[in-house]
Parts: C-alpha cells; sequence; structure tokens
C-alpha cells in the first residue's frame, strides 16, 4: 500500500469513529514501513481537523468528539511504541499540560509523544493544570523547558496568569516556554512573555530541539 494511502485510511478511520477499525490501519502502516510520527501528524490529526469541521458544521456534536478523541487514542497504542524504538538519548526534560479550566488534551498529547520519540524527558502534568502545579513542577522537577497548552479562547489567559506566577516564583528565568493550541498566536505569545508559540506538534518539538541545542 502506499503511504499516501495509508495515511488515508487512517484519517478515515478518525473521521469515521472507526475505534476498532484504526489500529489495524495504523498497523497496517507501520508495518509498510511509514515513520510513526507521521501517522500522528499527517493521518490522525487530519482526520481530527476534519472532525473539528465537521463539528463547526453541526454534522457532528459532543458525541462524535469524544469518540473521535477515544479513536485516537486507540491508534496512538499502536504508535507510541513505534515513535520510542529509536535508539535516542536525552535531550532534555519538559514539563507539559493543558491550562486551568481546559480538558483538551489531544494536541498536548501528540506534543508529548513525538518530544518523548525525540528523545526528551517528558514530564506531563495533565489537564486542568493550575498555576500553582506549573510552579511546583518548576521548582521541583527542574525541567529546561515548560510547554503549554490551551484550547479554548477562555483558557489561552491562563497562560499570562502561569508566567506571572513563575515570575513570582522566581523560577520564570530557569525555563524556556513554550505554549500552543487552536487559538495561540505568535502575537500572543510575545504579549504574555513566553519565548515562543508553535502552530503544530512538529514545530513545537523542532522549536525544544533548538533550544537544547543553543541555537
Ligand atoms: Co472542544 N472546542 N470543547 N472538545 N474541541 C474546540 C477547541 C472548538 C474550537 C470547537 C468549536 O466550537 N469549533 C471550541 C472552542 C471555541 C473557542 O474557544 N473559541 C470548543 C469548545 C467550545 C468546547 C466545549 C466548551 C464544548 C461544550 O462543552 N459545549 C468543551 C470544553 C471542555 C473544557 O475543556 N473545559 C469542549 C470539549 C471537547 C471534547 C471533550 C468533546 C473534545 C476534547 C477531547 C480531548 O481532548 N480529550 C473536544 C474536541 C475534540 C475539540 C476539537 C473538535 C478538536 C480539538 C483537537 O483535539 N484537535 C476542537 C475544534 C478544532 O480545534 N477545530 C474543539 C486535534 C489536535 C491534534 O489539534 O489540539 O489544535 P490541537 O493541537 C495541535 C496544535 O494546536 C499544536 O500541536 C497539536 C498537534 O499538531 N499544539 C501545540 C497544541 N498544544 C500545543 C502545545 C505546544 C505546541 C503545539 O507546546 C507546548
Amino acid at each position: 500500500m502506499s503511504e499516501k494511502k495509508a495515511l488515508a485510511k487512517i484519517r478515515d478511520a478518525v473521521v469515521n469513529l472507526d475505534w476498532e477499525g484504526i489500529k489495524a490501519a495504523c498497523k497496517e502502516a507501520v508495518d509498510a514501513g511509514i515513520p510513526a510520527y507521521k501517522a500522528v501528524t499527517e493521518g490522525m490529526a487530519k482526520g481530527m481537523e476534519i472532525v473539528g469541521q465537521k463539528y463547526e458544521n453541526n454534522e457532528y456534536f459532543l458525541a462524535e468528539l469524544i469518540m473521535a478523541g477515544e479513536t485516537m487514542k486507540e491508534g496512538m497504542t499502536v504508535l507510541e511504541p513505534n515513535l520510542k524504538a529509536g535508539d535516542i538519548k536525552s535531550a532534555g526534560r519538559v514539563a507539559v499540560g493543558t491550562v486551568r479550566g481546559d480538558l483538551h488534551d489531544i494536541g498536548k498529547n501528540i506534543v508529548a509523544m513525538l518530544l518523548n520519540a525525540a528523545g526528551f524527558e517528558v514530564i506531563d502534568l495533565g489537564v486542568d493544570v493550575p498555576s500553582e502545579k506549573w510552579v511546583e513542577a518548576v521548582k521541583e522537577k527542574k525541567p529546561s523547558i515548560v510547554g503549554m497548552s490551551a484550547l479554548l479562547t477562555t483558557t489561552m489567559v491562563e497562560m499570562e496568569g502561569i508566567i506571572k506566577a513563575l515570575k513570582k516564583a522566581g523560577v520564570r528565568d530557569k525555563v524556556k516556554i513554550i505554549i500552543g493550541g487552536a487559538p495561540i498566536t505568535q502575537e500572543y505569545a510575545k504579549k504574555i512573555g513566553a519565548d515562543a508559540a508553535a502552530k503544530d506538534a512538529v514545530e513545537g518539538v523542532g522549536i525544544c530541539k533548538s533550544w537544547v541545542a543553543g541555537k
């Protein structure tokens, strides 16, 4: 099967909420030698984009969004071990999470997975993470990078509060801060004092890699 067809099959499994078929589609892609990160970013994430459009067009509703999320998680059970399969040395430590009030974790999980695959040690703080927990994580786990995710325009504002809390605790300068999620822009990152914004997981990992390489 061609790479294009294999990726389309994965994408369609997400769109069709085929949580039983997605594992087979992902396995087929892995067996065909397609890099697992491509199956995530060009297969599953593309499918989720279409699901989002269907939601916006009132073709899909909340139940379908939840099913699509579950379908992606099923696919990840096949792809994640393959992302880690390379012989990778630790590139640095990153604390990631979704900010307070926000339960969206699919994008954050993809970022975490790809960071892991790129050799980073990932501390996943989960979802709905309040500023105190970010501060605690930076003080105790000493990551060199903090990666925040927000999908709602009502929760992205939390990011500024987290940066202020890190400053107040005297640890802001100990970390680089990257932010991401659908409503996030470079301008917003600049405005709140983050070091970078990433439009997708691949770009985010690239930025983190450049930081640990001292670029
Ligand atoms: Co929600 N939701 N949702 N939702 N949901 C959106 C975000 C929305 C745009 C849909 C819409 O109305 N068109 C809308 C927000 C509107 C706004 O704020 N302006 C919305 C809403 C309103 C809501 C609820 C309020 C709905 C309700 O209850 N009435 C509710 C809020 C719950 C809460 O958080 N408190 C809600 C709930 C849900 C579900 C639980 C059903 C489900 C989430 C399941 C889960 O995450 N486990 C869900 C979903 C699936 C979506 C959409 C359809 C898809 C999000 C997604 O997973 N995308 C979304 C519509 C959309 O985005 N078009 C929508 C796929 C994912 C791979 O992309 O997360 O953008 P994304 O991540 C990308 C990049 O953004 C980037 O890399 C990722 C991969 O390339 N990235 C980073 C993300 N974080 C990064 C961090 C980085 C770097 C890059 O560095 C650290």
